[in-house]
């Protein structure tokens, strides 16, 4: 989707290697990973912004989108808990705080949706032996049942493929399973960083790159588009994150199936990784945020959509991010009522009336859309429910 020329404004870019990769994206070369490397080791932030934020105002002029979504996580028991290192949120089966939800406990909390504005379930887990496929068909089947207007994006590649191995059953078999229950999207989560020397250091019995990849292939022959994400900040190189991209936008190239790319900051609290590192209480740079962003907007030319994800980068680094290629926010939204009825935190979830506040002070035009990135409502003036 093109809404304007691209108009870049070279003479506000310092630094002539970025001076240099915005002849390319003038003349509407694809940038190479080495590119990319360079973008990420350039001091000129301000430069590779003003490019990124160029190519997002020819793609999408001021409008910026956001998902009324609710996440729900319905199991936290997971096979991998020892070995994924940078993960705080996983417990083996016996351990203290494990939980695996009933159905109607997934329904319990998918209730919420009835009074407020989601529009969206977003349901990832652990790698649960319990929770198999036809725990969450049945799931996808009672949400569908009743709350059929909400869309269900859940299961991540990796949370695919379990199922399929406990199951003995191919990819392609659970997803198909999984779409007639109900399934409309899966998430980009699990992706971690691919490369094999970075996978060995924080997750090295995790589902390997080419078979995230092979997940999210057989996703998009079936007709289930996905996200990608890539979790940066810990032990990854700027080349690692380039090879890391570049899978995603050779398939992409194949299936134009993904619908966007969220670059996700690694929290080095409450992990075994963040001890080991010696970073527990000093999380990602502001700066990094922002390049990874628009290095994002920049090498993925066959995505439309990049989404800063505010929970983990704070509002206020997702709010500049607007002018650095970003074009969508991820997040709870529910409105403020609702979600202190529901007693969540603030920093768990954002009220529209707040969204709406923080695209408008970057001078955007706020937007909400649906899954498929439909716009369903443009917020001009006052805020209307
Ligand atoms: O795969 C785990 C990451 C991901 C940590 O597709 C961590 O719309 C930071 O993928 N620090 C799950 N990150 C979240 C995810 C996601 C989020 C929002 C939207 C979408 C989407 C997907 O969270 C995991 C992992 O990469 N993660 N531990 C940590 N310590
Ligand atoms: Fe955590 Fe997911 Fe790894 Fe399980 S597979 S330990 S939930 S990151």
């Amino acid at each position: 989707m093109t809404v304007a020329a691209l108009e870049i404004p070279f003479e506000r870019i310092a630094d002539p290697a970025v001076r240099r990769i915005a002849d390319k994206v003038a003349a509407g070369t694809r940038l190479s990973q080495a590119d990319g490397v360079a973008l990420f080791d350039s001091r000129d932030l301000t430069g590779v912004g003003i490019l990124a934020d160029a190519v997002n105002r020819s793609r999408h002029g001021d409008l910026v989108t956001f998902a009324a979504n609710q996440h729900i996580n319905p199991t936290n028991i997971c096979t991998l808990r020892k070995t994924c290192v940078f993960c705080g949120y996983a417990r083996l089966p016996k351990e203290e705080g494990a939980y695996r939800y009933t159905i109607e406990q997934v329904m319990e909390e998918a209730r919420q949706a009835k009074q407020g504005l989601t529009r969206e379930f977003h349901i990832v887990g652990g790698l649960d032996m319990q929770a198999g496929l036809a725990y969450y068909t049945e799931m996808f089947r009672a949400l569908k049942a009743e709350l059929p207007h909400v869309h269900i994006k859940a299961l991540t590649a990796v949370e695919i493929a379990h199922i399929a191995r406990i199951e003995k059953m191919s990819w392609v078999e659970v997803l198909a399973a999984l779409k007639e229950a109900g399934l409309d999207t899966m998430p980009g989560g699990g992706a971690e960083t691919f490369s094999a020397a970075v996978r060995e250091e924080i997750a090295n019995k995790k589902l390997g790159a080419a078979d995230y990849i092979g997940v999210h292939r057989a996703a998009h022959g079936l007709g289930i588009r996905t996200n990608s994400t890539m979790l940066y900040g810990h032990v990854e190189s700027h080349a690692d994150r380039m090879e890391h991209l570049q899978m995603l936008r050779d398939l992409q190239d194949e299936t134009g199936g993904f619908l966007a790319y969220i670059p996700l900051a690694y929290h080095p609290d409450d992990n075994e990784l963040g001890k080991r590192l010696g970073r527990q209480g000093i999380a990602t740079s502001g700066v990094d945020d922002l390049k990874n962003l628009a290095v994002g907007r920049l090498f993925l030319d066959n995505f439309a959509h990049i989404k800063s994800h505010w929970i983990m980068v704070t509002p206020f680094v997702s709010q500049v991010a607007l002018h650095y290629g970003v074009n969508d926010l991820e997040g709870t939204v529910v409105r403020e009522k609702i979600y202190h009825a529901v007693g969540a935190q603030t920093t768990q979830a954002m009220s529209l009336d707040e969204l709406v506040r923080l695209i408008r002070g970057a001078g955007k035009v706020p937007a909400e859309r649906d899954s498929f990135y439909r716009v369903l409502r443009t917020f001009d003036e006052a805020v209307a429910a």
